[in-house]
C-alpha cells in the first residue's frame, strides 16, 4: 500500500525530526505486507506456488505458523494457506484456489494489498475456490516489536476475529473480548495495536453454525505493520500517537456490496 508506506515514512521522519537521531538509531518499520502478490511461506505449509511467488520469511522480517482451529461444534479444520493479494487481478494460484476480480463478500480496495487467508476443509480440500478468508496464524517477530499495528477488514461475526494470544499488550478502539473485536459491518475496517510483543496468534474470520453467513463462513483480510523501538521516551511517545493517527488516515467508505452467500 502506497500510502501506509508514504505514512511510514512520515512517522520515522517525524521522530527522526525531533532531534534524537545524532543520539539514537532509527525506528525500524516492517510492513506487513509485502508490496507483492504471492504466497507468504508459512513454516509448517511452505508454499504451494513457484519459488517466484513464495514469500519467504527472510524477505518478510517474521515468520508465519499456520495453525488448524475449529468450529463451535468441534468440527476441524486444516491449517490455512496465506496470500498477498491485489483486487485489482484475478489469480489462479493452483490447487483450486482461485481469486476472482470480486469475491463473494469480502472486497478491498482494488489497488490495495492485504493478506488473506485460504481456508481448508478436515479433509484436505480448499473451501469455496479458495476464497473464504479464514485461518489461525502464529506471527513470530524474533524481536520486541515496540508496536504492531493490524487492520482487519470485513469482521462481520462478532467477538471470533482478534488476538487469541501474545506476549504484548493488547490495545484497541473496538469492542473487544478476550481480544476478540466486535463485528463491523460488511466491508468495516477494525484496528488492533500491540505493544512490546515479540509474537501474537491471530485468528481471521469464522466457520460454522454461529457465522452470520451459514453456508461458508465469514472472511475476513489482514493488512498492518510493526515498529521496533529503537527511539527514546519523549520522542517514541509523538512518533507512536502518529502510528495510533495512521490507521485512521486509511479509512473510507466503502462502496457497500449486497450478499447472499458471501463471506
Ligand atoms: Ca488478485
Ligand atoms: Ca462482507
Ligand atoms: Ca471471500
Amino acid at each position: 500500500m502506497q500510502k501506509r508506506n508514504f505514512l511510514q515514512a512520515t512517522v520515522i521522519s517525524a521522530v527522526l525530526g525531533l532531534g534524537f537521531v545524532s543520539a539514537m538509531p532509527a525506528a525500524n518499520a516492517t510492513n506487513l505486507i509485502p508490496q507483492r502478490e504471492g504466497e507468504i511461506e508459512t513454516t509448517d505449509l511452505g508454499c504451494i506456488v513457484s519459488a517466484a511467488n513464495c514469500i519467504t520469511s527472510s524477505e518478510l522480517g517474521f515468520t508465519v505458523t499456520s495453525l488448524g482451529y475449529q468450529d463451535i461444534d468441534g468440527n476441524t479444520y486444516a491449517p490455512s494457506r496465506l496470500f498477498v493479494d491485489k483486487g485489482a487481478t484475478e489469480n489462479n494460484w493452483g490447487g483450486g484456489i482461485r481469486f476472482g476480480f470480486t469475491d463473494l463478500g469480502t472486497n478491498t480496495s482494488r489497488d490495495e494489498y492485504w493478506l488473506r487467508p485460504v481456508a481448508y476443509d478436515s479433509s484436505g480440500g480448499v473451501r469455496e475456490n479458495g476464497q473464504l478468508e479464514v485461518g489461525r496464524f502464529r506471527f513470530d517477530f524474533g524481536q520486541k516489536m515496540a508496536e504492531i499495528m493490524l487492520e482487519l477488514f470485513d469482521i462481520e461475526d462478532a467477538f471470533k476475529t482478534g488476538i487469541l494470544a501474545t506476549d504484548g499488550i493488547f490495545e484497541t478502539n473496538a469492542v473487544a473480548r478476550d481480544g476478540l473485536l466486535d463485528q463491523h459491518g460488511d466491508n468495516g475496517k477494525s484496528s488492533i495495536t500491540l505493544r512490546n510483543a515479540t509474537y501474537f496468534v491471530l485468528q481471521l474470520g469464522n466457520t460454522g453454525r454461529d457465522s452470520v453467513f451459514r453456508r461458508t463462513g465469514d472472511g475476513v483480510r489482514l493488512s498492518g505493520f510493526a515498529v521496533s523501538r529503537s527511539v527514546p521516551e519523549p520522542s517514541a511517545a509523538i512518533g507512536f500517537g502518529l502510528l495510533a493517527t495512521a490507521g485512521t488516515f486509511g479509512l473510507k467508505k466503502r462502496k457497500k456490496i449486497s450478499e447472499e452467500i458471501g463471506n
